[in-house]
């Protein structure tokens, strides 16, 4: 059996992920397709306690560095449980935020070391990169106003400055000039069923098989 397609969806805060991971997931079953969908961190029980400790605000100081190795963990668990098993079983598995998070928030928005990053990237998932990722990209203040709506309290991460969410959205910008190929922007400012089109359009050699791994 050949193994599964694996999509991560990437993007600032209120880029729109969750609506189309939702909606992705959904699309691709009608098409007779097992999906799982997921997310980071997080995406199994033991990575969602992970989640909470890295993104709830606590009293002691918590380094860019720790924050690093907290993603790469719930990764870990994540990979283990849930992620290569779906693989190997042939499913799709569609994924809210990889590793081009940590490169693209850790890295490039608390100026964590790159090489480091790849180096701990490599040891965790060696040998597994996502097939295709959909770039969800808009300005910083659409983005925060989108987040800002929609919920309550700011989480850790949530809580930061728009200088932050800029070098985070120029580090996203700068990994998908590195990987054209894997990585596909998506005109994030466009109406949910226009973002749709885009989407499908990108995915579409994974549908129709020719991008298989
Ligand atoms: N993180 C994560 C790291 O720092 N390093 C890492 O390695 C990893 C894996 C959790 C946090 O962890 C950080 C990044 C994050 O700060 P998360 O759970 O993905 O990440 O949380 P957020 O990115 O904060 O999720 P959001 O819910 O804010 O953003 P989404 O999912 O991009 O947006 P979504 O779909 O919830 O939409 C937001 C609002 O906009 C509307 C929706 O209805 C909703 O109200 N919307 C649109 N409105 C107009 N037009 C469209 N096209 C729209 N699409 C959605």
């Amino acid at each position: 059996m050949s193994r599964g397609v694996f999509i991560t969806l990437e993007g600032i805060e209120g880029a729109g992920k969750s609506t189309v991971v939702q909606w992705l997931g959904e699309w691709l079953r009608e098409s007779g397709r097992t999906v799982r969908v997921t997310r980071e961190p997080g995406g199994t029980e033991l990575a969602e306690q992970v989640r909470r400790l890295v993104l709830e605000h606590g009293r002691e100081r918590l380094s860019a560095e720790a924050e690093t190795l907290l993603m790469f963990a719930a990764r870990a668990i994540h990979l283990d449980n849930l992620i290569r098993p779906a693989l190997a079983a042939g499913d799709w598995v569609v994924s809210d935020r990889f590793t081009d998070a940590t490169r693209a928030y850790q890295g490039a928005g608390r100026g964590v070391d790159g090489a480091w990053i790849e180096t701990i990237a490599t040891r965790v998932h060696a040998g597994l990169a996502p097939d295709c990722t959909l770039l969800l990209d808009l300005p910083v203040a659409v983005g925060l106003a989108r987040a800002r709506a929609r919920r309550g309290p700011a989480d850790r991460i949530e809580a930061e400055t728009e200088a932050f969410f800029e070098r985070v959205r120029a580090g996203y910008l700068a990994l998908e000039l590195r990987e054209p190929q894997r990585i596909r922007r998506i005109d994030a400012t466009a109406a949910v069923p226009a973002v749709q089109a885009q989407v499908r359009a990108a995915l579409a050699p994974w549908l129709t098989g020719a991008g298989r791994p």
